[in-house]
């Protein structure tokens, strides 16, 4: 049960101005439907976000005035006292001809005499005209709280004369653009709309500034772990092969549970950043550049050049020598990876079937097969950059968005020492000298890699 009723603000302009996004975007809805065609909303829709089942903000998503003229005109036709105003658009709403004659004034008008606030969207990209006069002396007409904000969508070519223009109709203008938005400049448009309000609707919009921080600090806290977590399975996946009818499929098992780990993981991300219409699984639908973990073909995207992974490789080897034994098969196979051609060799180097255990296995007891972990140096630079990169898009985006997601890092961008670092500890990970503190040390670099540029 959603409790209570918090703040109502009704979002009004002409169509195309935005209103809708701007409604995706504070109440994080993405399912609120924005489109380029004029009159893509008809009817007026409550979007509500609430908070620990309280309801705390309430935008209604308007069609816009039509016949803002006509109305008006309507209006006037009496003399009015000021104080009468609001009386008067009473009046026009309860003549029940109106609906028919003024079914889009009457859509916006009803919520908002019902006490929502007003958000005035426009994009100042012509002049002034006598319609929009006519839409903003009504909503002075309301009498109720009111705002007007500018989405920057169309450049800047009238902007100074929609400012004074609006500073003489409502009581905050501001410049916001739904479209990027961040989190900073959310609290800021709901702090503004916070005070407009009387002091009861005035607390649920503040509850509501005080919800978005606290939780964008706890997704901070959050995600460095779980990024470390989900890293570090991964490098060290593996099947066991008896479990197979043969190394082949266990190979293709592997694949898939690797795919798998990493849809599991960005769904959930994608549900705890209150995604509804983004679908992992319809994924070449909005992601551009993702495609499965395991497509190699696409590991160029993610992960280091050739040349780089050469050098890194060799580098991460020879320090980690003391750490695994020393020209064994592993730091040679992780060479020939390197050296073997990359990519079209994947079915060769992308994991071994041997585990460092192995040699343990004695003439007449049964062999113990693995196929994985991935060996392929590439593998944990694409695995942490996907990550990194998908779960920095979902923050960075707002929900008036409906382009798709696209490739936002790329480890080959990192500086080498922290590309050897992240080899090393992959090695380590691989050769059972994982320890408290290298898990410390990852987190504190993942944290800074999602965050370090962006203090909140
Ligand atoms: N570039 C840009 N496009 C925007 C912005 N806001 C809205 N749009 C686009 O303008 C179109 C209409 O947006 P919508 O929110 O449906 O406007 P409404 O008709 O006022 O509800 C959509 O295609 C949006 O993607 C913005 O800030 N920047
Ligand atoms: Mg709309």
């Amino acid at each position: 049960m959603v409790r209570g009723s918090g703040a109502n603000f009704c979002v009004v302009g002409h169509p195309n101005k935005g209103k809708s996004s701007i409604v995706a975007t504070l109440t994080e809805i993405d399912s609120v439907v924005i489109g380029p065609e004029s009159g893509t909303t008809r009817t007026a829709n409550a979007f509500s976000f609430s908070v620990n089942d309280a309801l705390v903000l309430t935008l209604t998503d308007t069609p816009g005035f039509q016949r803002a003229r006509e109305v008006l005109h309507w209006l006037q036709q009496e003399t009015v006292a000021p104080h009468a105003r609001a009386d008067r658009i009473r009046a026009f709403l309860s003549d029940p001809s109106h609906r028919q004659r003024f079914p889009d004034e009457v859509e916006l008008l009803t919520p908002i005499m019902q006490g929502a606030g007003i958000v005035f969207v426009t994009d100042a990209s012509s002049p002034v005209s006598g319609s929009d006069l006519a839409e903003m002396e009504i909503l002075r007409w309301t009498g109720q709280p009111r705002m007007a904000v500018i989405n920057p969508i169309a450049g800047e070519a009238h902007q100074a004369e929609w400012r004074q223009t609006l500073d003489q109709y409502f009581q905050w203008v501001r410049e916001f653009d739904p479209l990027k938005a961040p989190l900073e400049t959310r609290l800021r448009l709901l702090s503004a709309m916070a005070e407009l309000l009387e002091a009861n609707q005035r607390d649920s919009v503040l509850s509501l500034v005080d919800f978005l921080k606290r939780r964008d600090l706890q997704r901070v806290d959050q995600l460095a772990p779980q990024i470390a977590h989900y890293w570090c399975e991964q490098v060290t996946r593996r099947l066991d092969v008896d479990k197979f009818p043969s190394v082949n499929t266990a190979e293709k098992a592997l694949h898939l549970s690797l795919n798998e780990a990493e849809s599991e993981l960005f769904n959930e991300w994608v549900k705890a950043f209150n995604y509804s219409q983004l679908s992992f699984n319809s994924s070449s639908d909005w992601m551009a550049d993702y495609a499965d973990l395991m497509n190699v073909e696409q590991w160029s995207y993610w992960g280091l050049k050739q040349q780089q992974l050469l050098w890194v490789s060799g580098a991460a080897g020879a320090a980690a020598g003391s750490l695994i034994d020393v020209g064994t098969a592993g730091g040679s196979m992780l060479l020939g990876a390197v050296t073997g051609g990359l990519l079209g060799t994947a079915g060769g180097w992308l994991m071994t079937q041997k585990v460092p255990g192995s040699r343990f296995n004695l003439p007449g007891i049964r062999k113990h097969q693995f196929v994985g972990p991935v060996q392929h140096p590439n593998f944990p630079f694409v695995l942490m950059s996907r990550a990194l990169s998908f779960v920095q898009q979902l923050r960075s985006r707002t929900h008036a968005r409906r382009d798709q997601l696209e490739l936002a890092m790329n480890a080959s961008n990192w500086s080498s020492s922290e590309q050897v670092t992240l080899l090393r500890w992959a090695k380590q990970l691989q050769s059972d000298k994982w320890n408290h503190a290298s898990q410390q040390a990852l987190e504190a670099w993942v944290q800074q890699k999602l965050f370090g540029d962006s203090p909140q």
